[in-house]
């Protein structure tokens, strides 16, 4: 094989290589990324009834379709219409894992009524710069007639609604969603817990922060143009080695050898 040829090949193979390694890169390289699912149409409604003082309550099921891998972090979004805040209680469940997004806001050892406010247009989250809905007026007094408006940490209180107050230990946020796979059913389930006032759910949105799943057409591609890579490389040098017994070679060997005196 001659100088140019073998010239040639090593820069095809390894150009091959390149692109390869690229194709790699490109599929394994993931960064993390924010999704939102919004779901603001309940059967042909703008909106979904919360039967009054009844702890049946009413659930929306969802079903999440994403290429997004285990759960980095979570927010949540609630659009509610409601007379009564502190009537309200409010989880979102998926697989075995549920959060207590609302349990009766404002309710105390001294206020079992918990707040008189009219709705929520919230984001819950679990950054811990947001503070405890469940004392939401602590911090802002909504104006008569307006929901809660901002961004705060979720109640947390796995407690019964009809005996929870501030008092009870947060176990049950949003983190606890960490890690679980994004796809498949997520319920929103609310019940409005004492009589007295209209509620409805008018949407609610979910942001999820995940990894993608890496491009698995993208990561073969790149494997398969490695390994092609390398194979012309080792091909071309065993078709460039002096001893591989090609006749051409052989006859480059024995010219040089026997040029010489005897
Ligand atoms: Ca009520």
């Amino acid at each position: 094989m001659n100088t140019e040829r073998r010239r040639h090949l090593f820069v095809v193979s390894v150009g091959i290589r390149i692109l390869g390694v690229f194709f790699l890169i490109t599929g394994l390289a993931r960064a993390a990324v924010v999704e939102s699912f919004s779901f603001d149409t309940f059967g042909g409604s703008g909106s979904l009834v919360i039967p009054d003082g009844n702890p049946v309550g009413v659930s929306d099921t969802r079903t999440v379709s994403t290429s997004l891998g285990p759960i980095i972090s979570l927010t949540v979004s609630l659009e509610i219409s409601a007379q009564y805040n502190g009537d309200l209680y409010v989880y979102l469940q998926h697989e075995d894992t549920w959060a207590v997004l609302l349990n009766r806001p404002g309710r105390t050892g001294a206020n079992p009524f918990g707040y008189a406010d009219s709705g929520f247009s919230v984001t819950l989250t679990d950054d811990s710069l947001r503070q405890d809905i469940h004392l939401y007026r602590d911090s802002v007094s909504p104006a008569p007639g307006a929901p809660l408006t901002g961004a705060w940490q979720p109640d947390g209180r796995a407690l019964d609604p009809d005996s929870v107050t501030d008092a009870g230990a947060r176990t049950s946020t949003l983190s606890g969603f960490t890690g679980l796979d994004p796809n498949g059913a997520w319920t929103l389930f609310v019940a409005d817990m004492s009589s007295g006032g209209a509620s409805a759910i008018n949407g609610w949105n979910m942001e999820i922060t995940a990894v993608p799943e890496p491009a698995a057409a993208t990561v073969v591609c790149g494997v398969a143009l490695s390994g092609f890579g390398l194979w012309r490389f080792w091909r071309g040098r065993r078709r460039s080695r002096p001893d591989n017994g090609m006749p051409g070679v052989a006859a480059d060997r024995r010219q040089s050898h026997g040029g010489g005196p005897s």
